[in-house]
């Protein structure tokens, strides 16, 4: 063979091996087990194109934030997860500040905005913002009009002695969505009269499920007439032609910091950091766009829903996610919420 067919052989096999190289999918690399607190289907799409772009399989168990703060610290000894993805950002805090995560600083994160920024330093690096969601009130349309109930449009509406039984919210140990609704009761009304509206708001809950996105579902299905939840899942419900509204309270309104984060100790540090670069990246981000789940991105070139709620024009309070994320105060406020709402007779 001459020297130039030879060359000729050879680039024609590098070519084709790098042509088929491209459409593979990648090679298994590892393993990541993640605990995921956004939506099932928000999960399940990630993992899938995480494993796809990385070639790291996902091991994923979905449950609720506070089921999750829950899980790592009981498994703080021999970590299962590697990496927490979603959920609003006071129970991560709380891990944080009692030593169950990892510090990390990602090369995502000069690409957030700087609400996410500014969560990331608070944690000294141990957690990151994904995503901003506000709290809000849902009810079904049709239930309302049938049982002749008045329109809600404020917190105070809520205690009118009508919507006896009517009212659904998560329980705030296992929920983060509810607690975000417990925080913003203090942090609006102060601690004492804070919770006289809890206790008063309890003669009407209907039930406290354990995750925050089952009173929108059960709104949407008829079976609450009001359910109080975040805004952008309630529109989620809508938007698929549910008979639902949903409105930010008049008084004002709390918001999440949605939050993502490495465990402390688990078996898989590195896919752990990958799987945090990718949860802050737009791809990542673009999931809820996709999904129609109108949560606000922290990634600023992630794709901003046009049917996402506009913070601009929602009556928020001065929201302190450090201070109701702070173990002290999370595990005060819950243990409060136990002994002086729950264990109430109805
Ligand atoms: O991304 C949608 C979203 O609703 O998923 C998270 C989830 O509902 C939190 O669940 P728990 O209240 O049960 O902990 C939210 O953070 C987010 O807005």
């Amino acid at each position: 063979m001459t020297r130039f067919r030879f060359a000729r052989q050879a680039w024609f096999w590098l070519a084709g091996a790098a042509l088929i190289a491209a459409h593979q999918p990648a090679t298994a690399q590892g393993q990541v087990t993640v605990y995921c607190s956004i939506l099932e289907e928000q999960c399940r799409e990630g993992a899938a194109m995480f494993e796809r772009s990385t070639g790291i399989k996902v091991a994923m168990v979905r449950k609720s934030t506070g089921e999750v703060y829950a899980q790592v610290k009981a498994e703080a000894t021999n970590p299962r997860g590697d990496i927490w993805w979603g959920g609003p950002g006071e129970p991560h805090l709380q891990a944080a500040d009692e030593g169950l995560l990892d510090e990390y600083k990602s090369p995502r994160l000069p690409e957030l905005h700087e609400w996410a920024q500014r969560h990331a330093e608070q944690s000294k690096f141990r957690t990151a913002g994904i995503y901003l969601g506000a709290l809000g009130v849902g009810y079904n349309t049709e239930l309302l009009k049938k049982k002749g109930l008045p329109e809600p449009k404020c917190w105070a509406d809520l205690l009118d002695a009508k919507f006896k039984d009517e009212i659904q919210i998560a329980d705030p140990s296992s929920s983060g969505t509810a607690y975000v609704f417990l925080a913003t009761t203090v942090q609006r009304l102060g601690e004492e009269k804070g919770f006289d509206y809890l206790k008063a708001l309890h003669k009407n809950v209907n039930q406290y499920t354990k995750s925050g996105i089952a009173p929108v579902k059960a709104t949407a299905l008829g079976e609450t007439t009001v359910g109080i939840a975040f805004i952008h899942d309630m529109l989620t419900q809508q938007l698929q032609g549910a008979p639902v509204k949903t409105f930010a309270p008049c008084e004002g309104t709390g918001y999440e910091t949605g939050s993502v984060s490495i465990i402390k100790g688990g078996k898989n540090p590195e896919a752990a950091r990958k799987f945090l670069d990718f949860a802050l990246s737009p791809e990542a981000q673009n999931i809820n766009a996709k999904l129609k789940i109108n949560s606000i991105p922290s990634n600023k070139n992630a794709e901003l829903s046009p049917d996402a709620p506009k913070f601009s024009e929602i009556k928020l309070i001065d929201y302190d996610t450090p201070r109701w994320g702070s173990p002290a105060e999370r595990s005060r406020l819950l243990k409060k919420f136990d002994t002086d709402v729950k264990a109430l007779p109805r």
